[in-house]
């Protein structure tokens, strides 16, 4: 091998004792399996600090910090950064409390007694590729695999959390016109490139709050946050006009389409289905008016 060194897993060592904190310092900067940069926090607020500030691959957390209080200095952390992976330090005996982080999501602990560099090495490498797996998991199912959009199951989260705090949000359906026509024509092939490039459409237009997600086959939800009905048919009108007016180029084959798009503003009690069969009936007058076209 030429020169190419990985590059050095990144520790936030949040530890109140001097003697402790230098002694795993030292055990980790010189294990050889591999190559960890630590950096030391004496205290949670000296962490919190250090995570706003800079990034880390891993955190190896103390759980007797004196302005820390046991498990919830972990809390803490994870309010500052949710995906940082964790591996705390206990007392020799309490396995107790190792068991009961990893609950509240740490990926491991390590008892103070037992620490030696493979221990160490090992721990703090799994902890960072069980929580990559993890982010990468929860990810793909909120994804739609053709379009890298949001899918059904990130929408209705994005539903619940953004009912509970905002005033007014309106929901549009888009749906494209006679897209069967494509497939037809031109095959699935160019049938799929359409429905990316129309997702990247409307991903872009997406600012402010507004949240786009593949809906079904040639479907696709917005969720316009504190857009009244005037705002929301506004932001639609406009991304109808981008769409007729954009070329869609695959190999030999050039094509327009256009999409028709229903709105309707979310009322109180109104569960995610209840908005769409609203939105889906203004859509139906959209398509029978005529098509490319917003209705309400
Ligand atoms: P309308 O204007 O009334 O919406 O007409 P339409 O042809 O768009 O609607 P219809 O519901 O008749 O047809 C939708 C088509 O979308 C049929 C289906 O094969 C196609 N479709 C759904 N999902 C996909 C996909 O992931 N890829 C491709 N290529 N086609 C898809
Ligand atoms: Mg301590
Ligand atoms: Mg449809
Ligand atoms: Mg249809
Ligand atoms: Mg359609």
């Amino acid at each position: 091998m030429l020169g190419i060194s990985p590059k050095a897993i990144s520790v936030l060592l949040v530890e109140d004792q001097e003697s402790e904190a230098f002694m795993v310092t030292r055990i980790l900067t010189r294990t050889s399996q591999a190559v960890f940069e630590v950096e030391h926090a004496s205290s949670l607020q000296e962490a919190i600090q250090q995570l706003s500030e800079n990034d880390f691959d891993v955190c190896l957390l103390d759980l007797g910090l004196p302005d820390g209080h046991g498990i919830e200095s972990l809390h803490q952390i994870r309010c500052v950064d949710a995906r940082l992976p964790v591996v705390v330090l206990t007392g020799n005996d309490n396995e107790t409390l190792g068991l009961a982080a990893i609950e509240k999501g740490a990926q491991d602990y390590v008892a103070k007694g037992a620490i030696s560099g493979q221990l160490l090495t090992r721990s703090l490498s799994f902890a960072i590729a069980r929580q990559q797996k993890m982010l990468g998991i929860a990810a793909d199912a909120n994804t739609d695999i053709l379009t890298g959009m949001p899918n059904r199951r990130r929408l209705s989260a994005s539903f619940s959390e953004l009912v509970e705090h905002c005033k007014v949000m309106c929901i549009a359906l888009l749906d494209i016109d006679h897209f069967k026509r494509v497939n037809d024509l031109h095959g699935h092939l160019v049938g799929d490139h359409v429905l990316r490039h129309i997702a990247k459409l409307i991903s872009e237009s997406s600012q402010h709050g507004i949240q786009a997600a593949r809906y079904g086959g040639e479907e696709f939800a917005i969720l316009l946050p504190e857009a009244g009905l005037e705002n929301a048919i506004h932001h639609a009108t406009e991304l109808i006009r981008s769409i007729e007016s954009s070329q869609i180029e695959l190999r030999d084959v050039c094509l327009k389409v256009t999409a028709s798009v229903g709105i309707t503003s979310v009322i109180d009690g109104d569960q995610l289905e209840d908005a769409l069969r609203r939105s889906d009936v203004a859509l139906y007058d959209a398509k029978r008016s005529g098509r490319n076209q917003v209705c309400v």
